[in-house]
């Protein structure tokens, strides 16, 4: 299987975030990549390709337009503003205030384009998000090439991020943007299997309302774990999209056992909806030993998880999401890899 990466990922190097009411070490830092690429590489996956310049224009499939300028003009008005550092959002437009006036002023424009404050921007955001997304974009192209799998080792992640906003770490929502792609391609249905811990909220988002892109997401129960606003079970798409979208919230403390009863009904959906493709949005950070999550998963649990995936047979994008336990992610990363390829 081959692997999608691209160095320009590593320039987004946040040093803080706001957590637990304090400035924390950042967790989503370029070394996930590195440790990731590092075992790829040992292990033998496969070629490592760098990725395909893109146009704006499949971003634009998914994201506004004025919503891809402001993280592209972000640095230059930030540091026009007198600001050095790396910047957080800290006010909403949420009930009661107004959505429709145009803000002038960089810290407005941070709250109408965020879902949160834990998600810091600087300098080299744009561009490392931006070769997230064309990492995927150029994983997808290797699916229609006619490659029966690939792995996008994207990095900022993507699936917390929607129409026009950032959040939990992410700024373009790189599986959706190769979803889009895939079907502008003449594709006609993807899946999406979210198996992040987080719900992925960006992605549910952007396809709600469609038949042609199913998603489906087993992740903590938002009642206690971000993003806390969505991923509950009674959320099952609306208009075309009624009964295309499934979630799985499942309690703090899951293991592979707890896991694996939402899995099989995952995969029985996948079975009746038979995708083209179907894209893993491969979080990690169900990992036992993941700083800021809650479930049990231990390292060879992605071996199993990898090979339930590969049973389906369906042709399978991987793209990396979440995972913050830096020593293990490349090892429960290539598991999967492995555990899929056989
Ligand atoms: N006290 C992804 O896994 N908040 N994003 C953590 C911890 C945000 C995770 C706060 C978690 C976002 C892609
Ligand atoms: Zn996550």
């Amino acid at each position: 299987m081959k692997t999608v990466f691209s160095d320009l990922q590593l320039a987004h190097a946040p040093a803080q975030e706001i957590s637990d009411g304090e400035l924390k070490p950042a967790v989503e830092i370029p070394s996930r990549a590195e440790f990731v690429l590092k075992s790829v590489k040992e292990r033998g996956v496969g070629d490592v390709i760098a990725p395909d310049d893109f146009p704006v224009r499949p971003i634009h499939r998914v994201h506004a337009p004025h919503y891809v300028s402001f993280l592209e003009s972000f640095w230059s008005r930030w540091t026009d503003a007198g600001r050095s550092k790396e910047a957080f959002p800290f006010v909403w437009p949420i009930r009661s205030l107004r959505q429709d006036v145009e803000i002038d002023h960089i810290d407005g424009l941070l709250g109408r384009y965020s879902m949160d404050a834990g998600t810091p921007l600087g300098e080299h955001t744009f561009k490392a998000a931006r070769a997230s997304a064309e990492t995927a974009l150029t994983a997808a192209k290797l699916l229609l090439d006619g490659e029966s799998s690939a792995f996008a080792l994207c990095r900022p992640p993507g699936h917390h991020a929607g129409f026009d906003f950032f959040g939990g770490y992410c700024f373009f929502n790189n599986a959706a943007v190769a979803a889009q792609y895939l079907r502008d391609n003449g594709l006609n249905r993807i899946a999406i299997l979210d198996v992040d811990y987080h719900h992925g909220n960006g992605t549910q988002a952007l396809f709600y309302d469609r038949p042609d892109v199913l998603f489906l997401s087993i992740h903590a129960d938002p009642k206690i774990e971000y993003p806390y606003f969505l991923g509950f079970a009674d959320e099952t798409g609306e208009h075309a999209g009624t009964g295309f979208t499934r979630n799985w919230p499942l309690p703090l403390g899951t293991d592979w056992d707890g896991y694996t009863g939402a899995l099989e009904e995952a995969c029985r959906w996948l079975l009746v909806y038979k995708p083209d493709v179907m894209i893993v949005s491969l979080g990690l950070d169900c990992f036992e030993e993941d700083p800021i999550s809650g479930f049990r998963f231990k390292s060879d649990d992605y071996f199993l998880l990898g090979q339930r995936l590969a049973k389906l047979g369906v042709p399978t994008l991987f793209v990396l999401e979440g995972g913050y336990a830096i020593d293990a992610l490349g090892t429960n990363c290539v598991n999967v890899l492995e555990g899929y390829a056989g």
